[in-house]
């Protein structure tokens, strides 16, 4: 059965990782698997992996906030903010029995709380397919009306090389990013973000971690490294909260080498000329 599958949790920050497959040598990671896929998460480091039949397809996905007193973008992590708690559990055991979602939860001295929920679910082997669930709920604990910017950037590197890939904002709430072989779309299901940009992953990453205010451009389309953030602008009263619902979903381009056989070849060389 499953039930030492299940990571059990942290108390006042320790964390005791009960499952085998745990690395605990630096950061404390959580890997999910579901049919096709794995994906790893670091508590200091946020997404890490995003593997689909084998091939990695993710560079980085990572938080930030910047709260009132903040002066520049606060990456979410163990590092930053209190763990207060990490729970990895296998919601479809019928269909695969590892665990495919990670919750986390984090807090600062003041009444912010962040939860993180992320669900994985993998396609049929060699389908070049998989779906990544994500839930953000922040929460303001205090007695006083709290003012938040909270970001979402992404890195993809599809089919591991990142230089031929292609980012654009499709409308007001999702974004795809393609090359030949593979196609990753973001929707947010709700709310719509604030703020965007698709840009250089390096400049990107950059301007998140530099200690100094930004908000996003509105760049809505990039060709190379490809990464793209989404800025949420909160405003919670006391005791409210706010529910970032979204969902990553990554696919075979049409006409993709290795994944359609000679007609797929056949298609594939007619568009390279
Ligand atoms: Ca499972
Ligand atoms: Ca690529
Ligand atoms: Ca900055
Ligand atoms: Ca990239």
């Amino acid at each position: 059965m499953n039930i030492n599958r299940t990571i059990a949790l942290t108390i006042a920050g320790t964390i005791t990782a009960t499952a085998a497959s745990n690395t605990l040598a630096g950061s404390p990671q959580f890997t999910l698997a579901d049919a096709n896929s794995s994906a790893v998460f670091d508590i200091d480091n946020g997404q890490i992996s995003w593997d689909v039949d084998g091939t990695s397809q993710l560079f980085a996905q990572e938080f930030y906030f910047r709260r009132a007193s903040d002066q520049g973008e606060v990456l979410l992590s163990a590092a930053n903010l209190t763990l207060d708690g990490v729970f990895a559990s296998d919601t479809n055991s019928f269909r695969d029995n590892r665990n495919d979602t990670l919750a986390q939860l984090f807090s600062d001295n003041n009444g912010l709380q962040i939860e993180t929920v992320f669900s994985l679910r993998g396609g049929t082997d060699n389908s070049g397919r998989s779906d990544l669930a994500e839930q953000i709920i922040i929460r303001n604990l205090s007695n006083e009306s709290m003012s938040l910017s909270f970001f979402q950037f992404v890195n993809f590197d599809l089919g591991a090389d990142p230089g031929d890939d292609y980012g654009q904002i499709i409308n007001d709430n999702t974004i795809r990013q393609n090359d030949d072989d593979y196609s990753i779309s973001e929707t947010v299901v709700t709310p719509q973000p604030t703020l965007f940009q698709v840009g250089d992953a390096m400049d990107m990453y950059a301007m998140l971690n530099d200690g100094n205010i930004d908000d996003l451009d509105g760049t809505n389309s990039y060709q190379g490294d490809v990464a793209w953030a989404f800025q949420w602008n909160i405003n919670l009263q006391a005791g409210q909260s706010f529910i970032i619902s979204k969902d990553k979903s990554i696919v075979p381009t049409p006409g993709s080498l290795g994944l359609m056989g000679l007609a797929g070849l056949l298609v594939a060389s007619r568009r390279r000329g």
